[in-house]
């Protein structure tokens, strides 16, 4: 347990103090972003205090470490995790009500840091709280984003993607460490020769230096005094601005440079399951590994005045591809920097990275073309060349005389690096992030190289960040679950099944379903303020948030909403359970058929709005700029968790999860971590639909499915398409999203991801899920059944299977 315990006089008195001396100013006289920074800094004392503990702690003891490298950490708000953590958030509450303050208020001062997508970014923030409280020694990188994900308008029912500048509250929180920063060299030219006495010697000359300094967070755990840093780069140009070069007439260039340099930390890239070629984006990845690698190395060598115990003492998890040059780049390190022989840097390479795969769609799998690796980092592709090289040779032993196989699986081909390929050839592990996922990668995905390395592959589900998305999410079921089992939970998830004991406490499940209307209140609310739309409280809250993409299929929801709709025009005064559906989700600005997919939401939704025989019973809101701290609010107010992509494509899911532990109930295809999930709560507590993997893939390789015949043979769906045609009463043409769906088109055929097909059998769960919801003591046993079975779900358990069965480092973990 933490040392310091924290009064509420304690806390007044630091805060004051720190408000006098950051702005000078009384308690009476600040603002409500001045509090909130004092409060800040009065944690961030804590935490840097903890921080310096825990770096001496690994450097005296020189136990294994896992460096956790990902484009992506959606950390979320800082404040209020970091008070629950420290165990003093009652205490901070109370300093500030003395004060005059509301403790939410001073929260909602600080912006949401968006250094993150979705699924792939919020799993690496939710993983170092698990390994922060599991106690393993973890480092995260990454990049130090100016500007994150773009804050999402919607102007006239489409998305505006405005800038985001979260720097001015995230600031509080990054310690600089200006002492070590790197350089990163981009560009330029390489020679190489064998010297007098044979050893390769490589000059690199002509390139961009590129500064990369770094800022550390500390990321508490809970109940425990360990800290994970999460070290952000920041780039930096090295050419400082001097008037030499302007009077020989070279000034502007110097400029452009320094101004180039500092570009590649200037903004997240905004695409998801997809991939768009720039070289900015490559760069960033080079900036990310070679920055951290070079931070490795030094500390490593300083300590132990070599690197040849280095796979001894370090990790290097890669999560998905996006940093993959790890693999060369530390060849680089320890050939060039160190003269070892190539035999000696791959063994030392291929023992220390793991690689996590998060996506099976062929879009989002990265390929760069070898002329653009050529041209950023020459010494680089030269080792991508060798390693293929001996790849390819180690294939051929498996595979001989096929030259087709192996083309396919080499590393280089058709000009292009693929990037996939380079980390299964480099890691030790590769994992994929559901059971069904895992299978999916070793039988289609990798199929081959599962045939020559089947001991490499293996599973972790993923997991949520139980204490952020349930204590602090929604503290009223937490108090109500810890009046029952105590609160070992919390550091023991998996205690949460006790509650299963429960199922049949009328008492507790109507309390249960009174903490639900509360958090429906308080989105009601919100909903309220920011969408001028009245909820019926007792409507049943359907919500589905989560990136925009055609697998994920908001489509099928749409389709089932507007069917809903003509139901209900054609018999208004029918017995009809009323539902609210609410979206929120980000599209990438280049993808327009996600685009258009929000502005349909948002047609549907006024139209609706608009019609006094159906807006009683019926709802659509579209909530703007789904973000962490929104989905705080979301998870614990919703009741069914809609999780509907086409089979055999959502790797995971995690969102699936927080619904789950905040008590909603799962309508879902068994895809990804859906499958574990019934599994878990049983068939009878979740809403399955749809066809399963192995159909949705046969009926796609086929070629034979037709939407147009479900069309013609469907009344429902043909109405339901024919009013995407007609459109919504506002003017605006969905004719191009119902041909997509019935013709096909950008070269893709009609319904790609099978709507129609699974429309049916959608509808039919729909209902079953309407007619549960009229029996309440039902649908709280349901609940209660989903938070008592979700504890398996929890980071802190996929951290300790991590540490356990990849990282091979102590936890404090008991599973
Ligand atoms: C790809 C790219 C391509 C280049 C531009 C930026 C960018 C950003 C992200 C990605 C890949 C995203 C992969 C991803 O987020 N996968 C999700 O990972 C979750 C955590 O494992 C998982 O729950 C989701 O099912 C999966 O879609």
């Amino acid at each position: 347990m933490p040392k310091t315990q924290y009064t509420k006089t304690a806390l007044k008195e630091a805060i004051a103090g720190k408000l006098q001396r950051h702005f000078a100013c009384e308690v009476e006289d600040a603002t409500k972003d001045q509090v909130y920074e004092a409060c800040a800094l009065v944690v961030r004392d804590a935490l840097t205090e903890h921080m310096i503990e825990t770096q001496n702690e690994v450097e005296r003891d020189g136990e294994r470490q896992v460096h956790y490298l990902c484009m992506e950490f959606l950390v979320g708000r800082s404040l209020r995790n970091n008070a629950y953590n420290l165990g003093m958030l009652d205490a901070l509450t109370a300093a500030l009500k003395d004060m005059g303050f509301e403790m939410a208020d001073i929260f909602e001062e600080e912006a949401d840091p968006g250094l993150g997508n979705g699924g792939l970014g919020r799993l690496a923030a939710c993983y170092m709280d698990g390994m922060a409280t599991d106690g393993v020694r973890g480092t995260g990188y990454s990049i130090r984003y100016e500007h994150g994900i773009f804050k999402q308008k919607i102007v006239e029912g489409q998305q505006v993607e405005l800038p985001d500048s979260w720097l001015s509250t995230g600031e509080v929180w990054q310690i600089p460490a200006m002492d070590e920063t790197r350089e990163v060299k981009i560009g330029g030219t390489v020679d190489t020769y064998f010297d007098d006495n044979g050893k390769l010697v490589v000059n690199y000359h002509d390139y961009t230096p590129v500064l990369a300094v770094p800022y550390d967070m500390p990321i508490s755990g809970y109940g425990t005094n360990n800290i994970a840093r999460l070290r952000l780069w920041k780039a930096q140009s090295p050419i400082a601005l001097d008037m030499k070069l302007f009077s020989s007439g070279e000034y502007l260039k110097a400029l452009e440079k320094h101004a180039l340099a500092e570009t590649i930390s200037m903004v997240l890239y905004p695409e998801d399951n997809h991939r768009e070629g720039q070289s900015l984006r490559l760069k960033q990845q080079y900036f990310l590994v070679s920055a951290t690698l070079q931070d490795i190395c030094a500390k490593h060598k300083a300590k132990y005045g070599t690197l040849e115990n280095f796979a001894h003492k370090h990790v290097l998890h890669i999560n998905d591809t996006h940093p993959t040059l790890v693999i060369p780049e530390l060849m680089r390190i320890l050939m060039d920097e160190n003269d070892m022989s190539w035999e000696q840097a791959w063994n030392i390479t291929s023992q220390s990275v793991a690689y996590t795969n998060h996506t099976v769609m062929p879009e989002a799998l990265e390929c760069w073309p070898v002329s653009l690796v050529q041209e950023l980092m020459p010494r680089i592709m030269q080792i991508i060349y060798e390693i293929n090289e001996r790849f390819c040779k180690e294939l051929w032993n498996y595979f001989p005389n096929d030259f087709q196989k192996i083309s396919k699986l080499a590393i280089v081909a058709d000009d292009t690096v693929r990037m996939a390929h380079l980390a299964i050839a480099g890691s030790f592990s590769i994992n994929g992030v559901s059971a069904l996922h895992s299978e999916i990668l070793k039988e289609r995905v990798f199929t081959d190289f599962y045939k020559i390395y089947s001991s490499k592959f293996c599973n972790v589900t993923n997991g949520i960040a139980h204490r952020r998305w349930l204590c602090e999410a929604n503290p009223e079921l937490a108090e109500l679950i810890e009046s029952k089992i105590g609160t070992g939970y919390r550091t023991h998830p998996s205690e949460l099944q006790v509650l299963n004991n429960y199922a049949d406490d009328k008492e507790l499940l109507d309390k249960l379903g009174e903490i639900k209307r509360h958090n429906k209140q308080r989105l009601a609310d919100y909903i309220k303020e920011h969408n001028g739309i009245e909820v019926n409280m007792d409507s049943i809250f359907d919500v589905q948030v989560k990136r925009l993409h055609e697998y994920k299929r908001q489509m099928l929801n749409i389709l089932h909403i507007i069917s809903l709709y003509h139901k209900l025009k054609d018999n208004p005064d029918m017995d009809f359970v009323p539902r609210t559906f609410i979206f929120g989700s980000k599209a990438a600005p280049g993808y327009a058929v996600a685009k258009k997919t929000i502005q349909l939401i948002n047609s549907i939704s006024k139209m609706i709005d608009n019609d006094p025989a159906v807006r009683d019973k019926l709802k659509v809101v579209f909530l703007e700029d789904y973000k962490v701290s929104l989905a705080e609010i979301i998870m614990p107010a919703a009741e069914v968790s809609e999780q509907i992509s086409i089979a055999g494509k959502e790797a995971s899911g995690t969102g699936n999860m927080k619904f789950m532990m905040n008590g909603a109930l799962t309508i879902g295809t068994m895809d990804g971590a859906n499958v574990e999930i019934c599994e878990a709560v049983g068939k009878e507590n979740i809403f399955i639909f749809g066809m399963e993997t192995p159909e949705a893939e046969a009926l796609a390789a086929s070629g034979s499915y037709e939407p147009m015949v479900i069309y013609q043979n469907d009344p429902v769906i043909r109405r339901v398409l024919d009013q995407m045609i007609h459109g919504f009463g506002d003017g605006v043409d969905y004719t191009d999203i119902a041909n997509l769906l019935l013709h096909g088109g950008n070269g893709g055929p009609a319904d790609r991801y099978m709507s129609l097909k699974d429309f049916a059998s959608y509808a039919e769960a729909q209902e079953r899920v309407s007619q549960t919801y009229r029996d309440q003591d039902q649908w709280n046993r349901m609940a209660l059944i989903n938070i008592a079975n979700s504890g398996r779900f929890a980071a802190d358990r996929s951290i300790a299977e991590y540490a356990q069965n990849i990282w091979r480092v102590k936890t404090n973990f008991a599973f």
